[in-house]
Order: C-alpha cells, then structure tokens, then sequence
C-alpha cells in the first residue's frame, strides 16, 4: 500500500441528473450528458497507514466529517483484502458546497487516487461505477470532455456508468461560472432530488422528458452544433428546476442575481455571442461559450447586480493519478 494522489474536474451537467432509480446505489432514474472542466478541479491525497483506528478526512486543510468517504474507502478495502484506515487530504480549487459541483470532482478523485493507494487497477467503467455509489454526478468526472451517463437498467447498477462523447480538445467550449452566493447551498441535490421525487407532480414528466434531450444533445455534441446544444440544455436546467420548484415545499435555488444573469446571457445570444446557461441545484450561473467567447462573457456577467465572482474554465481531461 502506498500514499497516491489523484486529481479530477468538476462536471457541468448540459442534460440534467435530477432524481433516481435506486437510491442505495445512487443509480440515477435518468441518463445525463455533461462537460469536464479543466480549471475547477479537486486534489486527493488517501494514504493507508497502520497506526489508525478510523478513517480521517482534512478538507482544505480543516479536519471534516469522514462519513460519506468511509463507504467508498470500504469498497476498496474489500477489492484489494488491506483492511488499513486512510488519511485522506483533498483540496478544491472553488468554494466548496455551493452548487460547483464538489461532490463530483471530489469522489471522482477519491476513487483514481484510491484505486492506486490500494492497488486495485480498475478499469474506467469501475472506476466510474465507484465514484457514482459516493455521488451520481462524480462518474461523470471520471472522463474529460463531454461525457455520457448511463441510467443502466440492472439491479446491481454495474451499467449505470459514464463513457466520453467528444474529447475536449475536439470542441474546445469554454465555460463561465457566475457566483452569485459564496455560502453553501440551503438543500443539498441528494435531499432536493429526494423532495422532488417524493412530492412534486413534475417529477415523472421530468424524467419522461430525458431521453429525447439526450438524443438531441448527443447528436448536437457529435455535430458540434452550439445552437441545438443551447436550446436542448437551457431547457434540460428549466424543466429541472420546475420539477423541483413543484416540490413540496418549493425548492428554490435561485436568488435575484441568478434570474438577472439568465437574462443577461439570453441577450448576449440575441445580440450574436455563442452563449448559453445552465443552472444547477445552487445560485450560480454556468455560462457555456463558444471558443474565444468566454472573456466576453465573463466581462458581462461580472456587471450583473449582485454577482460576487466570475470564474472562467476550460473543458479538461478525467481524472488521473499524479503522484
Ligand atoms: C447534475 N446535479 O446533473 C445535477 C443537476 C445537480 C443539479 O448531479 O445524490 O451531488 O450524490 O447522486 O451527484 C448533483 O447531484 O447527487 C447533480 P447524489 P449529486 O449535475
């Protein structure tokens, strides 16, 4: 056993994950379709060593509740037969818990630098189905580019992974996060998902609906067709974020600045910039660009009221082991 460190991008779905099949094994109800980010990325460090008695997480820095890791460190235990406790040191270069999805470069990470600590050579689909059983979004971060999940169809999940569409450097979009609120969001996606599955009269419209968006966005990503990508994935981030506002009570995850910001990047692509939103279960925009666009953009949406932070990304590679 040794220490490994792995790192992994952050994921920005373009067809939205939004509810599941199976939530012991965090199989998602619906496919998705999503980009690797380059510059919005999580470093893990997991170090099996003989003198703990429990597993210890340090995230950015400040000692964190171990208890969603403990799960996925088991699994590798129980792959590899070395019963050893990790230390695991994991650093985000985003603020954490706000809607950037954290969770998802954050397993995704976990399980490539576990997969080397421990010894346990899994291949891409595993590796993808492991970062899914720590969050359904993170298996998706196991590829670069544009990446396609699978919903799957067996019990057992093993083919609810991720495969890559398109590598980045084949359509080079670039991506523009808006932050509009710093502070962690008010409904994690595992519980705002949960509410909407439980409650909201959209839901099964909802996932009714993924499949023809998938179709249409793979089709539109293959083509590297920016206006058919647009329309099908402002209308995936609406339809997910009506599913949940019906949910009782409403989920609400935007603030004023949000709504202006939707409508700043609406008017960006009237006016001819190769812009379009998506938003996910938090306040920040997500601004997908045209090659060359993205400063332009980032100009704009940091002149919104109420934006705090603009960041600006390059879609990137998947995960990997860097030490
Ligand atoms: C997505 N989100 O497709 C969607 C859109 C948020 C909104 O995947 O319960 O943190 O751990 O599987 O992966 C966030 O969901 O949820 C997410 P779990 P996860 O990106």
């Amino acid at each position: 056993m040794q220490a490994a460190t792995a790192r992994a991008g952050a994921n920005i779905a373009l067809v939205k994950y939004w509810g599941k099949r199976d939530a012991r094994l965090n199989l998602p109800a619906a496919g998705s379709i999503s980009i690797t980010l380059a510059d919005l990325e999580t470093r893990t460090t997991v170090s099996p060593l003989p003198d703990l008695a429990d597993d210890e997480l340090l995230l950015d820095g400040q000692p964190a509740s171990a208890g969603r890791i403990v799960p996925v460190l088991d699994r590798f235990r129980a792959l590899s037969g070395c019963d050893l406790r990790c230390r695991v040191e994991t650093s985000n270069s985003f603020p954490t818990g706000a809607g950037l999805a954290s969770s998802a470069s954050g397993f995704a990470a976990l399980v490539v630098a576990a997969d080397t600590a421990f010894g346990t050579g899994l291949d891409l689909a595993r590796l993808s189905e492991q970062a899914r059983l720590g969050s359904g979004s993170a298996a998706r971060s196991i590829f670069g580019g544009f990446v396609e999940m699978a919903a799957g169809c067996r019990v057992d999940g093993h083919d609810a992974v991720a495969h890559p569409l398109l590598e980045a450097a084949e359509w080079p979009l670039e991506v523009v996060v808006a932050i509009t609120e710093a502070g962690p969001k008010s409904v994690s996606s595992t519980n705002g998902m949960n509410l909407t599955m439980s409650t909201s009269p959209y839901y099964s419209a909802w996932v009714d609906s993924v499949p023809a968006d998938l179709d249409r966005a793979r089709r539109a990503v293959v083509a590297k067709d920016f206006g058919v990508l647009a329309e099908v994935a402002e209308a995936s981030a609406l339809k997910m974020h009506a599913s949940a506002l019906a949910a009782q009570p409403g989920l609400i995850y935007w603030n004023p600045a949000t709504v202006a910001c939707l409508h700043a990047v609406r008017a960006l692509r009237d006016a001819g910039t190769g812009v379009f939103f998506t938003v996910d279960a938090g306040p920040q925009v997500k601004a997908v660009c045209l090659p060359g666009q993205g400063a332009r953009v980032a100009d704009r949406l940091a002149d919104v009221d109420g934006v705090v932070q603009v960041m600006e990304s390059r879609l990137g590679a998947g995960a990997g082991v860097l030490a």
